[in-house]
């Protein structure tokens, strides 16, 4: 008991890392990242139905990930156009992501129209700005399960 309890301070609990998984049905695994495609609706209400889901529009931070968006794109047998997690305030020229942080290469997208704040990927998979008031297809994203858990 006393032996037991002295490896325990010694050591602590040990992080166990098990398989990836998204849990909930049709959601889609890529990388740490889980994936799942919905309606077409506006920014907003994309916006609101990946909360509800305690996610995110999909953010592609990575060049894989933006890969993978696009490839999300003809998944049902025909290219859509569907809503990526970026948004600039009052036509600022800041893209900042659905989770709030400030997108690192601040050129990621074809910014060409004063007043269109949100941004899509077009048919030809270009991240191009558009006004949040349109309708595309809404992705949404959350973390995977890692399957960590510990040992004692
Ligand atoms: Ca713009």
């Amino acid at each position: 008991m006393y032996q037991a309890l002295g490896v325990m301070i010694l050591f602590g609990p040990i992080l166990v890392s098990g398989k990836v998984t998204c849990s909930g049905q049709d959601w889609l695994l890529f990388g740490e990242m889980c994936y799942k495609i919905g309606d077409t609706l506006n920014h907003s209400a994309a916006t609101k139905a990946c909360s509800d889901l305690d996610g995110y529009i999909i953010m592609p931070k990575t060049p894989e990930e933006m890969e993978f968006a696009k490839s999300l794109q003809n998944i049902r047998g025909t290219i859509e156009e569907v809503w990526i997690g970026l948004k600039e305030t009052n036509s600022d020229g800041i893209w900042k992501w659905a989770d709030g942080s400030l997108a690192s290469d601040q050129n990621i997208v074809q910014d060409n129209t004063p007043g269109e704040d949100c941004v899509r990927l077009q048919f030809a998979s270009l991240v191009y700005d558009t006004l949040c008031s349109n309708t595309f297809v809404t992705i949404c994203q959350r973390d995977a399960d890692l399957g960590k858990h510990y040992i004692r």
